[in-house]
């Protein structure tokens, strides 16, 4: 069977575009990614005019006026240059520095060698303590959930991370053994998940579907396999999902 046209040429570029953007903070991104590149791509051309102009030209005098044909182009890159940075700070420290808000869906995602596991509050709305010592996967408790902690009951821990469209969520990162990267293209997401630290990452998915979570540092053999799904779900349905895995686990 042969493909159209148009999809033909839309699996050749693919490698060429970004995937499509799932997150309220994307868009900026990629917008501030596309300034680079021209930016970049300008500076590219005009380099080489300049280059060929100087070829062309072919005299040979000793250059007087330093400040017009060097020391002003530098600092106007110069500002250029911090300008691109502070705002690629910015955005960065957007989804991690400024704090979620109260009212956002909190969830904890675990990196283990190799996989992710990802656990809800519960209706309590807080996190069972947990113990190194009680770690044991093939026992159903691979975060080491403490059963004496009453707040540990009602966690719900899966292996696949699902979220509501068009709410906040708060993401609490942390890792058992060796630093893992978790990422997700289509949310223009992308942190380290480090032994002993609790990273915190927030942001608003907002289209539904089925997206891959990936680790993208080389945490060990078995590395290539460590990925996960990823569910946006419509607000209704993701409260109709939480629901039955809570009834399931207390029945
Ligand atoms: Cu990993």
């Amino acid at each position: 069977m042969t493909r159209p046209v148009s999809t033909n040429a839309a699996v050749l570029l693919a490698p060429w575009f970004l995937p499509h953007d799932a997150s309220a903070h994307g868009l900026a991104l990629d917008h501030h990614l596309l300034l680079n590149l021209w930016i970049a791509l300008g500076l590219l051309a005009l380099a080489h005019l300049i280059l060929l102009v100087g070829l062309l030209a072919r005299r040979r005098t000793e250059a007087t006026n330093l400040w017009r044909i060097e020391y002003l182009p530098l600092t106007a890159l110069a500002i250029l240059f911090a300008f691109l940075t502070i705002k690629a700070e910015r955005l960065w420290a957007s989804t991690r520095y400024t704090g979620a808000s109260p009212t956002a869906l909190q969830i904890e995602v675990t990196g283990v060698q190799f996989a992710w596991y990802f656990r809800y509050p519960g209706p309590d709305a807080t996190f069972g303590i947990t113990r190194p010592q009680l770690v044991a996967p093939a026992e159903g408790n691979p975060l080491g959930l403490d059963p004496a902690d009453p707040h540990s009951a009602d966690d719900e821990v899966t292996s696949e991370l699902v979220l509501p469209a068009n709410r906040e969520v708060d993401l609490r990162l942390n890792a058992q053994d060796v630093i893992h990267g978790f990422s997700i293209p289509e949310l223009r997401l992308k942190q380290n998940a480090v032994p002993g630290q609790i990273i915190h990452l927030h942001f608003t998915p907002t289209t539904p579907g089925t997206y891959a979570v990936l680790c993208t540092q080389l945490c060990g053999l078995g590395h290539y396999r460590m990925n996960a799904t990823l569910r946006i779900l419509p607000p209704d349905q993701f409260a109709t999902w939480l629901a039955s895995k809570q009834k399931a686990a207390n029945p």
